[in-house]
């Protein structure tokens, strides 16, 4: 840790502030260079602590930056971990206020809801498909508190990996029996076909996002408990939405999700 704890404390207040004001910052690293990431997952652990004070419940996890399109698209190259509270989550169909949104883009994701416990270190592939209870359709709405979107991998961190906002729905399916690699996704806005992938994109398999979360969890000296919902990471680049966007994600076998900006 290189950063006092009064200034993890003032850094998570200014994010979280940005977040429910919907205003942008510079990205923190211009002012804190030397900020390492102890001090980055301190700052969102931060974030996290006062969103529960307030009365958000945990729902689960994100896993973000998991695939090269998105990991080329932000100019980064290692994954990165987030939270996901209640009050980010929308109904199937439902509305999402772009007024409360900076900048928002939407991600196709494939979401695990997990029926057993996962505690790293030593998860692979297997142990995350093991304590998988089913994977459903998900589209993540990201909102970068940074001006632009402009950031690197600590300022994103601290950030909370750009969390805001999710849904989930659609046709949830059973591992067993799926090859989630092969898994083909359509991202549609306002009924246009925008982009199109297959799991494969989220570091060759969606599970193995899982697998790194709870590793990441587990030297941390936590787990992702049983029921949590984790968004193992967008499929393709993320695409800008304004208010009138209609989006719908069409996967394979498993139905659909939307949502409407509003
Ligand atoms: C960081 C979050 C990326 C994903 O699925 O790749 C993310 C960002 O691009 O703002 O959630
Ligand atoms: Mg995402």
């Amino acid at each position: 840790m290189k950063l006092p704890r009064d200034v993890i404390e003032s850094l998570a207040r200014h994010l979280d502030d940005c977040a429910l004001e919907a205003h942008d910052t510079p990205k923190i690293t211009d002012a804190h260079p030397d900020m390492d990431w102890d001090d980055a997952y301190a700052i969102q652990d931060t974030i996290r602590r006062h969103r529960l004070a307030r009365g958000a419940r945990l729902v689960g996890y994100k896993a973000g930056l998991t695939s090269h399109a998105k990991m080329r698209q932000m100019g980064v190259d290692t994954p990165v971990f987030g939270f996901l509270v209640d009050t980010y989550g929308l109904p199937d169909g439902g509305e999402c206020k772009a007024a409360e949104l900076i900048h928002p883009k939407v991600e196709p994701e494939i979401a695990f809801v997990m029926k057993f416990e996962l505690k790293g270190p030593g998860c692979h592939i297997g142990a995350v498909l093991a304590a998988t209870d089913f994977v459903i359709p998900g589209i993540e709405v990201i909102d970068s508190r940074y001006r632009d979107f402009k950031f690197d991998l600590k300022s994103v961190v601290a950030d909370n990996a750009s969390a805001a906002r999710f849904v989930v729905g659609g046709q949830p399916l059973a591992v067993a029996g799926i090859d989630l690699r092969t898994l083909g996704i359509v991202l549609e806005k306002n009924g246009q076909p925008v982009s199109f992938g297959a799991g494969a994109a989220v570091l060759g398999h969606p599970a193995a996002a899982v697998a790194m979360l709870a590793n990441h969890l587990g030297a941390r000296g936590e787990s992702i408990p049983a029921g949590s919902l984790i968004l193992s990471g967008g499929i393709t680049e993320a695409v800008a939405v304004e208010a009138g966007d209609n989006v719908t994600l069409r996967v394979h076998g498993m139905g659909s999700t939307g949502m409407r900006f509003v």
